[in-house]
């Protein structure tokens, strides 16, 4: 089964939404498999984000993301990485499609309130970052 890991942002976590952007994704049929509060250090987080090493915004995204606790949650259903990409809504939470949760619970491009996979491959990769095997509980 297709699964997407997601992480709930500093913002979103300081503001008490962790639990609305999990229901919103639970509402739309996806099964949590694994869920997890932890502070990133700057390791994961080079890891996690290597793709944009060395772009202008890449030192502050990392400093942001180790801040302070996060959730990681891994999502499993059919087209689920499509599917939260698109309840996510763009990475600009200002240009984000109404309703869409970083149109709701962003602040601005960075603080975007949420992380998910853009695609399957990246999913299986993310997920092996934060979560061992034995974490997970596939339905
Ligand atoms: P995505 O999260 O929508 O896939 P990416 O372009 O992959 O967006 O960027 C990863 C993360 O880096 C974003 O979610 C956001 O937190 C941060 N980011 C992206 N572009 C900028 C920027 O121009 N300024 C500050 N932070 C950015
Ligand atoms: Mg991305």
């Amino acid at each position: 089964m297709e699964r997407s890991l997601v992480l709930i942002k500093p913002v979103a976590m300081g503001t008490g939404r962790g639990g609305a952007i999990i229901s919103r994704l639970e509402k739309m049929g996806l099964r949590v498999v694994g869920l997890k509060i932890l502070r990133m250090d700057k390791a994961l987080a080079h890891r996690h984000y290597a793709v944009h090493e060395g772009k202008p915004f890449f030192e502050s995204l990392v400093n942001y993301m180790t801040s302070a606790p996060i959730m990681a949650i891994v999502f499993e259903g059919e087209g689920v990485v499509e599917a939260i990409r698109k309840e996510m809504g763009t990475t600009d939470p200002s240009k984000a499609e109404p309703g869409t949760i970083r149109a709701d619970f962003g602040l601005d491009i960075r603080r975007n309130a949420v992380h998910g996979s853009d695609s399957v491959a990246t999913a299986e990769e993310e997920i092996r970052l934060f979560f061992a095997d034995d974490e997970l509980f596939p339905g």
